[in-house]
């Protein structure tokens, strides 16, 4: 097992996120990867490397290029607007919604912030995307080291900010650049016909879903929170089956808040059975541990030492399998459970 750590991400640290009417400190910290790399060092599993210089002909075939040109500029627009603003992280204030035109573009800047996001829990800051593109080299990577002749079986890119909420041209939920479907991207252009990513974070995919929704080459999974009720609400109902070449292609499977690792498996078994019956080449695993019973923003059950039997079963697949890391946030705990995953799944 290769471990690609983004060396970076500390970069990516927001300050403020808005919640119910006041701007309250972030879940999403630095800590995590950090417990992480300090939990897989204790067990000995992995060999760390730093990730290569991005290749950004690659993200510019997953995200749209305007975004990434809006997120490369983004904090110096922010500063030339008033130098005191680098004591703040941008938050979005204003979005588009039905009836508003998408085909203009607005030059000031809080509209253009409200053309690429779709939440105001999502800082960006001055390290972001610096972090982000980091992060995403980590996943591109990881995809390409299980794809090399002699390759590891596995790879994970241990990495934040997290990715699976970012779309083609969009942020939110805490994610900017989609490390996930950078992956799959890669390992199709590697050579895999046909890629699964399996999203086991306790929130829908709902970037990587629209990334692919309209491609039949990879497979999108997602065992999640019921949107009913759980973010990110708009998308990730079962009915939800892709599009066009895509067509049954993207597989929903929402269980309600409160379920323990009992349901949860058996969804994953179920989303498993998908991947088996696509004839998936290459497996990307979008591994969010916010699923555990002590995650202070979610509501499954599972239990640290369920997390070893996460990894055997994503094991049973016989893939070469890509990591990426999204949520988590019993920060202490985020790296027993990420271990425990990675160990599973090494048998
Ligand atoms: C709103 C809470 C937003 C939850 C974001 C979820 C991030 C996550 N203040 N995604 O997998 O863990
Ligand atoms: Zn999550």
């Amino acid at each position: 097992m290769l471990i690609f750590h983004n060396p970076v991400h500390h970069k990516h640290a927001g300050r403020h996120e808005m919640f119910r009417g006041r701007l309250v400190p972030c879940h999403e910290t630095p800590a995590r990867q950090e417990y992480v790399l300090q939990a897989l060092r204790q067990r000995g599993i992995g060999e760390l490397r730093a990730p290569s210089a991005p290749d950004m002909d690659l993200i510019g075939r997953v995200h749209a290029p305007r975004y990434l040109d809006f997120l490369a500029g983004a904090w110096q627009e922010w500063i030339a607007l008033d130098p005191a603003n680098a004591e703040f992280d941008v938050l979005p204030s204003i979005w588009p919604v039905r009836g508003f035109r998408h085909d203009v573009s607005p030059t000031n800047f809080a509209a253009r912030v409200g053309l690429f996001s779709f939440d105001s829990g999502c800082p960006l800051t001055a390290g972001t995307w610096e972090a982000a593109l980091a992060g995403a080299a980590c996943a591109i990577d990881a995809a390409r080291a299980v794809t090399a002749a002699g390759g590891p079986r596995a790879a994970m890119a241990l990495t934040r900010p997290p990715g699976h909420h970012a779309g083609p041209d969009f942020f939110g939920g805490y994610c900017f650049l989609n490390n996930a479907a950078l992956a799959a991207q890669a390992l199709r252009e590697a050579g895999a016909a046909r890629v699964a990513v399996v999203d086991v974070d306790y929130h829908h995919g709902n970037g990587t879903q629209t990334i692919f929704y309209e491609r039949g080459d990879v497979l999108t999974v997602s065992v999640h929170g019921d949107p009913t009720t759980e973010y990110p609400f708009y998308l990730g109902y079962a009915d939800e089956r892709g599009q066009g070449a895509g067509a049954q292609c993207n597989l929903n499977l929402p269980l309600p808040a409160g379920t323990g690792f009992a349901g949860w498996t058996q969804a994953l078994q179920q989303g498993l059975d998908a991947v088996r019956a696509f004839g998936a080449d290459a497996l990307v695993v979008a591994l969010g541990v916010d699923t555990y019973e002590g995650d202070p923003i979610s509501r499954f059950k599972l239990r640290s030492e369920d997390y070893l039997e996460v990894g055997r079963l994503l094991a049973g697949l016989g893939l070469p399998a890509v990591f990426t890391l999204e949520g988590g946030y019993a920060v202490a705990e985020v790296g027993v459970n990420v271990a425990n995953v990675l160990q599973g799944y090494a048998g």
